[in-house]
């Protein structure tokens, strides 16, 4: 196993399919980098891997491991086989897929049984991007410095918005 991670006790865990889906993926570590979030990252197949996706829920709480952060594309099991073997959040992020364009990787993600919750973000970079925002949030809820900060990064998307130029027509 191929695992990344900060020094630190990872909090947040971000795991994909495939390597293929790191381009997607890096968007949710490059925020949790960011907000200075110790992470890790690996690939972690439903359908290559099952029982090491199994044994990686299985060890979350335990580990320390606050939200799952889970992208895949296709048929995207991931983040619902994940959330069924853990009660640490899941946040599934579905990745564009060549034949579809991730509708099937959405629909793969979204529509979880009642009772095995799976927080599912946008397609694509969007998603991955949004997924580590909303972790940053679920964290800041106990970390005053951090809101402060996810504050902060939210006033500068507002200014960077009110002093967005047009073209001359
Ligand atoms: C899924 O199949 C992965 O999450 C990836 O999005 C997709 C294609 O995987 P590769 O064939 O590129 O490895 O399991």
């Amino acid at each position: 196993m191929t695992t990344t991670s900060d020094t630190a006790r990872p909090l947040i865990g971000v795991v994909m399919g495939s390597s293929s889906d790191w381009e997607t993926m890096q968007h949710a570590v490059q925020i949790l980098k960011h907000f200075g979030i110790a992470n890790e990252s690996r690939v972690l197949s439903a359908h290559r891997m099952p029982d090491d996706m199994f044994a990686y829920a299985e060890e979350a709480s335990g580990r320390g491991l606050q939200a799952i952060i889970a992208g895949a594309g296709g048929a995207a099991h991931l983040p619902g086989m994940l959330a069924a073997k853990t009660t640490v959040p899941v946040l599934g992020v579905p990745v564009a897929s060549k034949q579809l364009a991730g509708l099937d990787s959405l629909y793969s993600i979204v529509q979880m049984p009642k009772g095995v919750p799976v927080a599912t973000f946008a397609i694509g970079v969007a998603g991955a991007a949004n997924a580590a925002l909303f972790a940053v949030a679920m964290l800041a809820l106990h970390d005053s410095d951090l809101a402060t900060r996810l504050h902060l990064f939210r006033a500068e998307q507002t200014l960077a918005a009110r002093n967005m130029a047009l073209p001359q027509s």
